[in-house]
């Protein structure tokens, strides 16, 4: 395999301005015509023109009408001799969409064709120059039969639809905008559609369709109002309209990711569109709406404005999670939205951070390009986005993406590009910012503090820090925001008055330097720091003060998000010394902080459940420096119990008294309602009573949503009553299994809410429900089981061994997926020294598997070095 690098970007040799496709689709073959109209990068000696093409078979070939003789194809690259500076390239070519099994470029999912062509999925549809930065214009004509494929879909404008002789039929779609291959697709299919319109502030009016398969039908109705929603805040918010005079989303069970935003004719996993409240949860509601939005702002924020090379590929990434992230928390509760963003970056991100995959945010190589569609590039990226936008403020934030939009329209460029906007509105200069894009790791900031009766004055000294990464041994000092208040005794905010590099609009110290002290001036007493407010830069914080301080940032500070902070560093403290054997009982502090959340009544409900809910596995694991699997598990457990036996009165009560019989409604006080209502009987479940398991059974039977459903269910699974388990798995599935989304659930419950061996995990996937071609049944079962702590990390070590040779045989079915399963295994090196060995020995496995995709190698030699 090949390593491609940053610093050998060089533009291509020649540009495609047209690209007209005739795709024909038939039982057992596509013929796939395309005409290119393409034109020389520069002038002097014509230089070979080179095109990637993927599994394809040559019926055909001319340049200007001119049969091509001459042609090299070999390593998936098409080489001929031009012999003019413009010209248009023709030919036809056949592919095979049915054994199409990678789920890139032209395939079938179900009954209907369709394609995904990020990051290089278009070389296997036809030859082309397969790169961000070679734009043209598509015109895509597709033809089908009649009666099996009805409904015919391209980029663009429909500009023509007709018969053909054999029950055949055609459509043309024309895309006036230039693009990318990666944004091009097509779909043929027996869809069902739903139609809407939505007027543009300058007062055009756009069609909205979304198509999904017929047993489908009744579940777009959601999406469908989250894309006007998300299309009247892009306006508002950021000033960007649609273009085109159609959008249209379409919804797929077979997908490798949750969405594609191919210009106008969105591609979607089915879970992450198709949605009811019979079968959606408050979680999947929110999820959807989110990925709804996020691809419809790639419209302006990587479609209309692209990257130069995949090396940019956080340009469009980063900055449309920041967007999709400000939606959700304008639709809903910003604070909660900025507990959960930050909960998964610490979950996720520096977990990857932290192990043999960390890479910066813009990487500087790679083998292949879809092993670095990762949390780094997407998350962190955004966050970097976000810390741009606390340097400059909102106001100058918005100057600056205007700027960008306007400047680069119809282009495609680089984080660079990007960054200047800013820059330039701001009069920042961000040379050292940048350092975010292409140093990976997270930086740690070591804080101490003192106090000066005398002087009135309080001192807090910051020294960052980095930890060596992969082919990145030195650091240098990152820019960081600081948002923070001094808090007196009470919790009160005190007026700040320093020497440091601090903006009293906003609040934010910057820090910049390896080492900064600040000195605070006119204090009486000495103040509480509550610093990082709102997690205002993604560095991990380490300040050893008094549990008095941090028993008040956890009960009292007015900044929410710091509160959650506060509390959950007492829980993660708890296990860890659990675990360590440092204590050997709950300690007094966190019983304080629990009784503090439980009776506020100011919480809101979803905020007081983020408040009471212990960290997870990732997070607990990435705050450990040697993991004793099973110590964990105990530790972790035993807190648990202590609240659940601690707190039972509380549990059932606010478990009572959140029910309600009222009609489903997804909006922001109704979800956090259910979900704290879930968390209670959670705890009340584990306190152990009979009372409290019916009462659990009885919310599932009696649930008139998912939500509601789920919370009954999962608490029993949770149990040790392996009868009612049973009963309750098997009336779902009765219930359920003509629903795929259900299904799926149904499969991943079993996998990730209970305990799990490796011989049901193997009957599991030999059940009529589970099909290994399908990437979300095999997330389902395979990433519940990665993800369900306790069963995968058991004493056997069986589990690694297992997901190994799944991995192995996923790889040719499709690589994608299987490269992403590699990832549970990879932090080997932090378990005790006799999991690692196991845990190696599953890498190991993997490696020695004949024909190793790219994707898999990549990602198994990085986890093995
Ligand atoms: N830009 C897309 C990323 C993507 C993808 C989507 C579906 C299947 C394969 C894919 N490879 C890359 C989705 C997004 O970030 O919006
Ligand atoms: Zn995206």
């Amino acid at each position: 395999p090949v390593t491609i690098r940053l610093k050998d970007y060089t533009q291509p040799d020649y540009w495609i301005t047209h690209t007209d496709l005739v795709i024909r689709i038939h039982d057992d073959h596509t013929e796939v015509e395309s005409r290119l109209s393409i034109e020389r990068n520069g002038d002097g000696e014509l230089p070979p023109l080179k095109l990637d093409g993927v599994d394809q078979t040559i019926i055909e070939m001319t340049i200007d009408d001119v049969a091509v003789e001459d042609y090299h194809y070999e390593h998936e690259q098409l080489i001929l001799q031009p012999s003019k500076a413009q010209f248009v390239f023709r030919a036809v070519t056949h592919i095979h969409p049915n054994e199409n099994t990678s789920l890139e470029g032209l395939y079938k999912s179900g009954t209907m064709y369709c394609t995904q062509c990020e990051a290089e999925g278009f070389r296997k549809i036809t030859f082309y120059q397969d790169r961000p930065d070679v734009m043209a214009t598509f015109t895509t004509r597709i033809e089908a039969d009649k009666a099996a494929y009805p409904v015919l879909l391209a980029n663009g404008n429909p500009i023509e639809e007709g018969e053909l002789e054999g029950g055949r039929h055609f459509a043309t779609w024309h895309d006036p905008f230039v693009k990318p291959a990666y944004l091009f697709a097509t779909v043929a299919g027996d869809l069902v559609r739903q139609d809407d319109t939505f007027v543009t502030r300058s007062g055009r009016e756009v069609s909205l369709r979304i198509f999904a398969e017929k047993h489908n039908a009744h579940k777009t109705t959601f999406a469908l109002e989250s894309l006007k929603r998300s299309m009247k805040w892009d306006e508002e918010r950021f000033g960007r309209e649609y273009d085109l005079d159609i959008f249209m989303i379409v919804a797929s069970d077979f997908f490798n990711m949750g969405a594609m935003e191919n210009k106008g004719l969105n591609i979607f996993n089915s879970a992450a569109v198709l949605a009811s409240e019979e079968t959606s949860s408050d979680d999947r509601f929110e999820r959807i709406e989110a990925i709804v939005a996020h691809e419809y702002f790639h419209n302006w924020s990587g479609n209309r404005v692209t990257c130069r090379d995949w090396f940019q590929l956080s340009l469009k990434e980063g900055f449309t999670v920041f967007r999709d992230g400000e939606f959700t928390a304008d639709m809903h509760d910003r604070t909660l939205k900025r507990i959960k963003d930050v909960d998964f970056l610490k979950n996720y991100q520096f977990p990857e951070d932290n192990g043999p995959n960390a890479h910066p945010v813009q990487p500087q190589e790679y083998i292949e390009i879809n092993n670095f569609y990762t949390v780094t590039v997407y998350e962190k990226g955004a966050e970097v986005v976000g810390m741009l936008n606390t340097l400059v403020g909102d106001e100058l934030f918005r100057q600056g993406s205007d700027l960008y939009f306007e400047r680069f329209d119809g282009m495609a460029v680089t984080t660079d590009d990007f960054v200047a906007c800013m820059a330039e509105v701001s009069g920042q200069d961000f040379t050292q910012f940048k350092r975010w894009y292409t140093q990976a790791g997270t930086p740690q900031v070591d804080i101490e503090q003192a106090f000066d009766a005398q002087t009135n004055t309080y001192q807090l000294t910051f020294k960052q820090s980095c930890k060596p990464t992969p082919g990145q041994s030195e650091k240098q000092p990152f820019v960081i925001p600081v948002r923070m208040a001094l808090l007196d005794q009470s919790g009160q905010e005190l007026t700040i008055d320093c020497d440091g590099d601090f903006n009293a609009d906003t609040q934010v110290l910057t820090l910049s330097q390896a080492e900064t002290t600040v000195t605070f001036r006119g204090l009486s007493e000495a103040p509480v720091a509550s610093l990082f407010r709102d997690f205002s830069a993604p560095v991990r914080v380490r300040f050893d003060r008094p549990e008095a301080d941090v028993l008040l940032l956890a009960t009292r500070d007015p900044n929410a998000f710091n509160r959650f902070d506060a509390i959950q560093q007492i829980y993660m403290d708890t296990i860890l010394s659990l675990a360590s054997g440092a204590f050997d009982r709950v300690p007094d502090a966190v019983n304080a902080v629990v009784e503090a959340a439980l009776n506020d009544a100011e919480l809101s409900h979803a905020i007081k459940a983020t408040l009471l809910r212990l960290p997870t596995y990732p997070l607990l694991v990435d705050n450990s420096d040697t993991i004793d699997a099973q110590r964990l598990v105990a530790a972790r457990d035993q807190l648990l119990n202590h609240l659940a036996v601690q707190y039972v009165d509380q549990w059932q009560s606010m478990t009572q008294s959140l029910a309600s019989a009222d009609p489903y409604r997804f909006d922001a006080a109704e979800a956090g309602r259910r979900e704290l209502q879930g968390l209670s009987l959670q705890y009340w479940v584990k306190a152990g009573s009979d009372e409290a398991l019916n009462y659990a059974e009885a919310l599932y039977r009696a649930a008139n949503n998912q939500t509601d459903r789920l919370n009954g269910l999962s608490a029993v699974l949770k149990s040790d009553d392996a009868g009612r388990k049973e009963a309750l798995l098997v009336h779902y599935y009765r219930q359920w299994k003509d629903d795929t989304q259900m299904v799926e659930n149904w499969l991943s419950l079993q996998t990730s809410a209970t305990d799990v061996s490796v011989s049901q995990l193997k009957d599991l996937m030999q059940h009529e429900a589970f099909d290994l071609k399908n990437p979300n049944k095999v997330r389902s079962v395979l990433g519940g089981f990665a993800g369900n702590f306790k069963s995968f990390h058991d004493d056997t070590g069986e589990g690694y061994q297992f997901l190994a040779e799944q991995v192995a045989t996923l790889n040719a079915i499709n690589p994608q997926v299987a490269a992403r399963f590699i990832k549970p295994l990879e932090n080997w090196k932090r378990f005790s020294p006799e999991r690692g060995e196991m845990m190696k020995s599953a890498l190991s496995h993997i490696l020695a598997t004949e024909d190793l995709s790219p994707d898999v190698l990549e990602m198994a030699q990085k986890a093995l070095a």
